[in-house]
């Protein structure tokens, strides 16, 4: 199986592995970063950060769901600074990429943590969450075009300044109108990734024995993940690659639980694969295991590297 290569390459890194931790899990702390650098993962990306540390909401705020999970964590994290000061660090110790993911609370914080983050060296690209489902009173800016032009507007400015490669974390889109309209945004500025998707936002889970919600804040609305969101998450990344494939490489995000389902994911046009839910289910041991599974896949297909198959998805005509 050692014939078969699963490194890839975004925003002109170099990762052993294609799979890597999606932003939100297993990203937090100091101690889980150093987990996701000790495993298999091919890239370590930290939680979203905000201008000001954050407890994030009230618990119970996470809870495994029979084919996925649902969350409302509300973006706990230490704040920008720490997602910046730990670069160095983490790069003494581990030879992969470190990306940030940033999602200020307001366009206002945003560009204040890019004008710092993005001149820290050791940090290799920003990925801008623009789709945080679960903070009370504030929607999500990828399902506002205005506010997501005017924002690109601001921080690319930043950004290219900086020579810092910036990438976009966005909501799942349901409507064909709705992807090109973000495709055409997105594609007049120098963004490198785009990764699909974060959660299905404000879904909302029954227990129909206790009669009630399964997450505390907010009624019980959270963000859903793992199996309930792997045909969006497929769609999502395939209609990107079809709108923005040729100059913006797509990150897969949903529903990735086994090998296969990465392969999926890069047979629909993604680049590299980010793993949420099994990440927090097992443990950083999942991207070992998940790779095994994908290299195994591959060589049953005759594959020797992602690129063999990556869009190659098949229609019927
Ligand atoms: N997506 C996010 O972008 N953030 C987190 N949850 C989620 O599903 C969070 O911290 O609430």
């Amino acid at each position: 199986m050692d014939m078969v290569d699963i490194s890839a390459s975004i925003a002109g890194q170099k990762l052993q592995s294609c799979l890597f931790n999606a932003a939100g899990a297993h990203c937090v702390t100091r101690g889980e970063l150093f987990d996701l650098g000790k495993s298999r993962a091919g890239l370590i990306l930290s939680k979203s950060c905000t201008l000001e540390p954050r407890k994030g909401n009230p618990e119970p705020r996470y809870k495994d769901l029979p084919y996925g999970s649902i969350n409302s964590m509300g973006l706990p994290n230490q704040g920008y600074l720490f997602y910046g000061k730990i670069a160095k660090e983490l790069k003494q110790h581990f030879s992969k990429p470190y990306f940030v993911s940033v999602s200020g609370l307001s366009f206002e914080d945003n560009l204040t943590i890019i004008e710092h983050l993005s001149q820290i060296k050791e940090i290799d690209a920003l990925e801008l969450n623009l789709s945080c489902p679960n903070i009370p009173g504030k929607p999500q800016v990828g399902y506002d075009f205005e506010q997501t032009e005017k924002l690109l507007d601001a921080v690319c400015k930043i950004t290219e300044m900086r020579k810092k490669p910036l990438g976009l974390k966005l909501p799942p889109y349901f409507d064909f109108v709705h992807f090109e309209q973000m495709a055409e945004i997105i594609q007049r500025y120098p963004v490198k990734f785009v990764t699909c998707v974060n959660s299905i936002g404000n879904a909302l889970f029954i227990d129909p024995e206790e009669e009630q919600v399964v997450i505390k804040p907010k009624g019980g609305f959270g963000g859903i993940g793992g199996y309930y969101v792997k045909p969006t998450a497929l769609a999502n990344v395939r209609k990107f690659y079809e709108l923005l494939g040729n100059r913006i490489q797509i990150i897969g995000c949903g529903g990735v639980k086994t090998g296969i389902d990465a392969f999926e994911h890069i047979l629909a046009g993604a680049s590299a694969v980010q793993i949420a839910t099994a990440l927090v289910q097992e443990g950083p041991g999942c991207f070992a295991r998940i790779e095994e599974e994908l290299k195994e896949f591959m060589e049953r297909k005759g594959y020797e590297k992602i690129e063999d198959f990556r869009g190659r998805l098949k229609v019927m005509d």
